[in-house]
């Protein structure tokens, strides 16, 4: 940072510095010692995770919060890292000695970062390892797009830091984030690799390090490595310190780490066997004592504070950081570098020896200064001056935006949902209201084939720097103006469906890391959903709002082929936490449900329920949109606000079964024709047959689930929209689901109010053809609907059904 800081070599800085490493180690390994409870109902393993985990960056950390950060910086912590985190936090005042004497357990310090959960500011959350690293990279994007966009500039720029397991480098998503930062000139973002050779299992392939710094270089990054701490850089000017450098560099990760573990007898053994007899090096090995020898050899760089601290304070913030810290996975603790430590938990023995090494009485483990050299005054008035600890509010928001009463689009008389996303968002860009012009749009690589087209021409590509359409320039005629500005609302990805998705959580944080809002939507076809899905549910996690828009969907897309359809997605809609889904049938209920979501996705209350459907909307959440690219027929009808409220809270009778009704049609999205068909078909033979439009399995399952709930904690009249709708549906009176989706989507309909159910959808897929063929082939047309109601529905035979194939 500033070049006059000099805590790097500042030696009063340093001490107190020094003395917050210790305590932290001591704090981070005690409270996962305290949490030993836990050890009695998991198999324990998983707690000792930490302790080892944890230790290889408490330096490094140390160096970071206690020194290099700002308020505005945001880290993604190594999820092993969380006790370090928290002990940090402890020391800085803002986390509570019930929530670490809580750790693991219930409401206490979370086991791994938690933005949501955790209540000492964590700023990313992690767990899945990939995803919090990549998050940083995102977040700087974002950052530079709000700035770019003229917003936030009295603010001073935060740098997005990640805190990267070695072993968490494996997960692709990192590579794809990689490509991505390099295509959008990244910058202020560091990622600070805890390269102690270890993963969970064992000790990671020789030479790792030399494919990370080729692999950053190529990216553009700046790479800085760590490699050796002050004792072994003064050790090896010293005579015959270049031999000991030279044995250190060829020294394979396995037996290094199995001698930071033996310690300081068995270095000396080894170094003697091996470069003893070189002269000047036995002297430099004979005049340290087993124990100096073992300090020397574990300062590697990345527990060495000057090093550290050297390094954060020179890098460059117009270029991304790569910093290869070599560490001792366990370091400073009994089973430093042993292979196993992932799994190990120090015994009461081991802790006892660590607790008197650490000068803490019992009884006093939670002091904050016990056992330090510096007096308590000296550390506290430190504490009081650390940068990063100075800022009131580190968390921020912005104001909602007012959205309009109800989005235009023009409704032609045949028209998909898909069409219809794309006609709204077209309508919304003509305008310039502050609600537009905080909308950005993403996709990866499929924007036109999911209608983004029209909202692109009118609101122009993002890039920080302009770039010009070829196309245009040449005057080649093209129907899409692919041209990229710093006002630019479309950020265009590659095909990488899990940077969609870290790029939405870091949109959708903008309230909170920028200060200013931005109402993102991402598109990408549904059953790509999958391929995102790690990083859609980490960005849910977060709290991160945004609407991920899916099109096209199921076996609807026919003749595009087989192994583009989706199955099991409306699933993953039903039972995605912090995401309300819907599926529509009709534009006019996809412009219903896209303006009440640009509200939803604003909302940050904790009211009660509503007494309507039982929801708590006022929490709000991310929206997941289903679409389709089947041109149906629109109803002509009004859109009354009741008919608007029911399609937003997930359904509506489309005909509304009489008091005599034998049959009920449910049904979802795209086979809103087939359902229909299916109900002329039985008029005849069925009795006030119902239509039961779904726009929302999800709201009206979690709404149904909430109600019950409700009311078995005594809240008697508690009811939900379902229950309702259901309410006047005779008991005798069998209901048919069916959407292009997994029939279990909808078959719980039946267990709200006792009805016999039978529920059509489609539970296998790869085959093409058109678009009857497949509905007739997978059992989802009007037919079969018809075959179904006919089954469960006794009657005289159904005169329009037809056998089955
Ligand atoms: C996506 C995902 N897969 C698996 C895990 C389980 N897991 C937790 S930590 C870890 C390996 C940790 O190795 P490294 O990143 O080198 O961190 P270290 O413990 O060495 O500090 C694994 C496999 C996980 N948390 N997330
Ligand atoms: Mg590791």
């Amino acid at each position: 940072m500033s070049p006059e800081k000099s805590s790097s070599t500042d030696p009063d800085a340093l001490k107190m510095l020094a003395a917050l490493e210790r305590k932290v180690l001591w704090l981070a390994s005690w409270m996962i010692h305290n949490a030993n409870h836990l050890r009695e109902n998991t198999d324990g393993l998983k707690v000792g995770g930490h302790q080892a985990s944890s230790a290889s960056l408490a330096t490094i950390m140390t160096a970071l919060y206690f020194d290099v950060l700002r308020p505005q910086d945001r880290v993604a912590v190594k999820p092993h890292a969380s006790p370090i985190f928290h002990a940090i936090q402890y020391l800085l005042g803002k986390q509570t000695r019930e929530r670490l004497e809580a750790f693991r357990g219930y409401k206490g310090a979370q086991s791994y970062p938690s933005r949501t959960k955790d209540s000492d500011d964590v700023d990313f959350s992690t767990g899945s390892v990939g995803l919090g690293v990549a998050q940083t990279l995102f977040a700087s994007l974002t950052q530079d797009y709000v700035r770019a966009h003229g917003w936030g500039l009295d603010r001073p720029e935060g740098r997005m830091v990640a805190l990267v397991g070695d072993a968490e480098l494996d997960e692709g998503n990192i590579f794809e984030a990689l490509l991505e930062g390099w295509k959008q000139g990244l910058r202020n973002c560091w990622w600070i690799i805890d390269y102690n050779r270890q993963s969970l299992d064992a000790v990671v392939r020789e030479g790792l390090w030399a494919r990370y710094e080729q692999l950053f270089t190529n990216f553009g990054w700046n790479v800085v490595i760590l490699k050796y701490g002050s004792l072994q850089e003064a050790a090896f000017k010293e005579p015959g310190g270049e031999t000991l450098r030279k044995w250190i560099d060829n020294c394979p990760n396995q037996l290094y780490s199995a001698l930071v573990f033996a310690g300081g007898a068995a270095w000396r053994k080894r170094l003697n066997d091996e470069i003893g007899d070189q002269g000047n090096v036995s002297k430099l090995i004979e005049k340290r004592s087993d124990d100096e020898l073992a300090a020397l050899m574990n300062n590697l760089g990345g527990h060495d504070l000057p090093s550290v601290l050297n390094a954060f304070h020179n890098a460059d913030p117009e270029k991304p950081t790569c910093f290869i810290c070599y560490t001792v996975k366990g370091f400073g603790l009994p089973f430093a570098g042993h292979k196993d430590n992932h799994a190990g938990l120090m015994t009461p023995q081991q802790m006892e020896t660590f607790r008197q090494a650490m000068g803490v009485r019992p009884g006093h483990e939670w002091d904050k200064f016990e056992g330090l050299a510096p007096t308590a005054q000296q550390l506290q008035s430190f504490l009081d001056h650390v940068p990063f600890a100075t800022a009131e509010l580190r968390r921020l928001n912005a104001p909602t935006l007012a959205v309009p009463e109800s989005l235009s689009v023009t409704i032609q008389p045949v028209m998909s949902t898909q069409t219809g996303f794309g006609a709204i968002l077209n309508e919304i860009g003509r305008g310039e209201s502050d609600f537009a012009r905080h909308i950005v749009t993403t996709s990866p690589d499929v924007t036109v084939s999911t209608n983004l087209g029209p909202w692109v021409n009118r609101r122009g590509l993002f890039a920080r720097q302009a770039m010009a359409d070829t196309f245009k320039s040449e005057r080649i005629p093209s129907t899409f103006n692919w041209e990229f500005s710093p006002k630019g609302q479309h950020i265009e990805l590659g095909i990488a469906e899990m940077n969609l998705c870290i790029l939405l959580s870091a949109l959708g944080l903008s309230h909170t890391i920028n200060g200013e809002r931005l109402l993102p939507i991402g598109t990408l076809y549904d059953p790509f959903i999958a391929r995102g899905l790690d990083a859609l549910n980490y960005a849910c996690y977060q709290d991160a709002r945004f609407m991920i828009v899916a099109t096209p969907s199921g076996i609807t897309l026919a003749g595009e082929g087989g192994a583009h359809q989706s199955i099991a997605e409306p699933l993953i809609g039903l039972a995605q936490d912090g995401l309300a889904s819907f599926e529509p049938a009709y534009v006019d209920e996809l412009a219903a449900i896209m303006d009440w979501a640009f509200s939803y996705m604003q909302k940050d209350g904790d009211t009660a329920p509503s007494d309507r459907t039982w929801l708590r909307d006022e929490t709000g959440g991310s929206i997941y949109l289903r679409l389709s690219t089947r041109p149906v027929d629109q109803i002509k009808r009004e859109m009354t606000p009741e008919l608007r409220q029911q399609i937003v809270d997930g359904a509506y009778w489309q005909r509304k079964p009489g008091p005599n009704c034998q049959v009920v049609v449910a049904y979802t999205g795209a086979v809103a024709p087939e359902a229909t068909e299916a109900v002329g078909l039985m008029a005849e033979d069925r009795r006030d047959v119902g239509l039961l439009a779904i726009t929302s399995a999800d709201r009206l399952n979690a709404g149904w689930t909430a109600a019950q709930r409700a009311r078995e904690r005594g809240l008697v009249h508690a009811r939900s929209h379902i229950e309702r709708l259901l309410a006047d549906v005779p008991p005798h009176c069998g209901i048919v689901t069916v959407l292009d989706g997994h029939p279990a989507t909808l078959a719980w309909l039946g267990a709200v109010a006792g009805h016999r159910t039978r529920p059509l959808g489609v539970e296998h897929f790869g085959q093409t053809g058109s678009l009857a063929e497949l509905y007739r082939h997978y059992g989802i047309d009007a037919n079969a609907i018809v075959a179904a109601a006919q089954a469960i529905a006794p009657g005289r035979p159904i005169r329009h059904l037809k056998a089955l194939p």
